[in-house]
């Protein structure tokens, strides 16, 4: 058997440069990148190995371990989980800086290679620097975390080992219904040292997609349900786009007569002006697709985890004895709620969900209901967005002067805070994937390392990055490093002085207004934070604009920008759409001192009682 002698490490890297997949027909590396942060646990490994394909396996050193892995995860879903980066890390707080951007990847179902160092295997100079030591356990190390956020969680102790697990890390990653992140610890001892390794272990490998056909049952099942519905919804999420379904779920609507509503993930499927597009559905969901929701007979959930914001804490399906029919890749989700299981890909699962039902379409007044539906509620969306001379605008009023500066393929990329809400009800994306929402762990700090991993996936689109004061404070660094790698991205900051959308959810849960906005919290001295000088300081163009028309002004000035720009506007902390939307279930403390949580438990009591258990 010819062999060839290397490190681990060079080996590992050298086998991730032979995995290959085809997109759009060209075959290319499944692995575009590697984000580094050297540290002893990885530099002279991993490091040393990582210079030897620096051509064939870009490194791109980042500035926050946690942030280069939502790069990377945010890079793996604008390639639609058919590309993907890896990410190394030093031991200890390198290593665990990973951990809550597994957790985003591992929420939203998102392929991360991760590679955090780890601790000598040969326990000689124990304890190394960065060592935990646990009295009663020697084979704990801080790498442990990653077991409940990995789909696959190996530590490296041998040499050989990255055989077997190599290979069970590819099927992982490249499985529609298993992907997320895989975690190999890589004790630092063990990346040094040679093993002769089978040549054949580096031959080149075309990974695909799997397009896996539904049990023939289920389909009749779901076929028969669909026919027997008067008023059924179709609820799209992120595996119709994994899926590249979006045309298809157009077709079958079409054909069917079925209205759609967009999950935070799913968003962008449906073209806007699609007549059967109701747009968000759930807490942040249009008042369109809501009310169809709460009177649906059957709910059609493709590729859609059913989270809360989704399902309105599973008191938006109103309907007397609604039915789910579950089309996911994924048991788990298919089968959620008592739904009838369609185990398959979208696409594959519309086309013969379409092809058995023939010319069967839902009552027509059902359709035009939606129709009119939609027409009703972009009236009422463009009271929100239209232009204004607000002294202080809103946060839907900056959507709307972001739009109006946008063209037809850019991509909004957004996390956590108001924003999430506002543009899953308002903003029109132009094109599949124009709207990068992380909404499954709905990370602060995610956005503007994510906008940095959509832009290297999608180079030739804008990328718009909107994001409140909390988040840019809590993760920003990665500006640098998108100047550095040339990845341009536009961000725009509302700078509401404060968590204003926990602000508003702990007033309407009866709570006094109390460490949320600045002006709330405990302080000698209320700090006048300069966003535009921060961001010039990371080498940004950085501006901020006093009104609305000056924003979308400074908008298109950032399109030509051939480096990263930040826009900084000031936004009112207290307004966000009211319009559509439904009830979120958060806890309301039972008993207080003050009346108003005791009125806001009350109202909680009655808005539960329309929840389902389980059906
Ligand atoms: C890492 C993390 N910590 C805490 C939260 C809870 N949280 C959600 S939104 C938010 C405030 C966000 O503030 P900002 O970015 O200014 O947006 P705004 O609410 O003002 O629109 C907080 C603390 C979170 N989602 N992520
Ligand atoms: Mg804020």
């Amino acid at each position: 058997m010819a062999t060839i002698r290397l490190t681990m490490a060079q080996a590992l890297v050298r086998f991730l440069t032979a995995q290959k997949t085809v997109v759009d027909g060209k075959t290319v590396p499944v692995f575009a990148g590697v984000f580094a942060i050297f540290g002893h646990g990885n530099v002279a490994g991993m490091g040393e190995a990582l210079y030897q394909v620096r051509d064939t396996l870009p490194t791109y050193r980042a500035h926050n371990e946690q942030s280069m892995a939502h790069a990377a995860t945010a890079y793996a879903k604008a390639m639609r989980r058919r590309r993907m980066m890896a990410c190394t890390t030093s031991i200890g707080p390198g290593a665990t800086n990973l951990v809550t951007a597994a957790a985003v990847a591992h929420v939203n179902r998102i392929p991360l290679l991760l590679l955090p160092g780890d601790v000598f295997a040969n326990r000689r100079p124990d304890p190394v620097l960065q060592q935990l030591e646990d009295f009663g356990d020697g084979t704990v190390t801080p790498n442990d975390v990653f077991r409940p956020v990995s789909r696959y969680f190996d530590r490296i102790t041998r040499p050989e080992q990255i055989i077997p697990a190599l290979a069970r890390a590819m099927t992982v990653l490249t499985d529609p219904a298993e992907c997320g992140p895989v975690t190999l610890a890589l004790c630092q001892d063990v990346q040094a040292e040679a093993y002769d390794y089978p040549a054949s272990f580096f031959e080149e490998r075309i990974w695909s997609s799997r397009r896996q056909r539904p049990d023939e049952d289920e389909l009749a099942a779901a076929i028969a349900a669909l026919r027997a519905a008067q008023k059924p919804v179709i609820v799209t999420g992120g595996g119709t786009l994994y899926s590249e379904a979006e045309a298809t779920l157009a077709a079958f609507a079409d054909k069917h007569g079925i209205p759609v509503g967009e999950t935070q993930a799913g968003k962008s499927a449906l073209s806007h002006d699609n007549p059967l597009g109701m747009g968000a559905i759930g807490v942040t969901g249009t008042g369109a697709a809501n009310e169809l929701a709460a009177d649906a007979d059957l709910v059609l959930a493709v590729g859609t985890r059913l989270q809360d914001f989704t399902t309105g804490s599973w008191a938006l399906f109103k309907g007397d004895k609604h039915r789910i029919v579950g089309l996911n890749t994924q048991p788990f989700d298919a089968a959620k709620h008592k739904a009838l299981p369609l185990v398959c890909d979208a696409r594959v699962g519309l086309e013969l969900l379409s092809a058995g039902l023939g010319s069967w379409k839902a009552p027509a007044a059902w359709t035009q209901k939606a129709i009119e539906g939609r027409g009703a509620w972009l009236k009422t969306a463009a009271r929100y967005t239209d232009a204004s001379n607000a002294e202080l605008p809103s946060d839907a009023q900056v959507v709307g002067a972001v739009q109006r500066a946008g063209k037809p393929s850019d991509i909004v990329v957004c996390a956590a805070g108001g924003l999430p809400g506002e543009l899953h009800k308002l903003w029109q994306p132009g094109a599949p994937g124009g709207y990068h929402m992380e909404y499954g762990y709905s990370c602060m700090g995610y956005e503007i390392a994510g906008g940095l991993g959509v832009k290297l996936a999608q180079p030739d689109r804008e990328v718009i990055v909107m994001v409140g004061d909390g988040s840019y404070l809590m993760a920003n660094s990665e500006i640098a490093t998108s100047i550095m790698a040339g990845a341009k991205l536009t961000i725009v900051v509302l700078d509401n002085r404060g968590y204003g959308c926990i602000n508003r959810l702990q007033r309407a849960t009866g709570g006094e207004s109390f460490n949320n906005l600045l002006r709330d919290t405990r302080h000698e001295e209320l700090p006048d934070i300069d966003f535009t000088a921060h961001a010039a300081s990371l080498g940004a163009h950085a501006v901020k604009v006093k009104s609305l028309a000056e924003l979308e002004a400074a908008v298109t000035v950032a399109r030509g920008h051939s480096r990263t720009s930040v826009v900084v506007i000031d936004t009112d902390p207290l307004e966000s759409t009211d319009a559509g939307g439904a009830w979120w279930d958060v806890a309301v403390p039972e008993v207080s001192v003050r009346p108003q949580v005791e009125a806001a438990h009350a109202n909680y009591v009655k808005a539960k009682t329309l929840q389902s258990i389980g059906d």
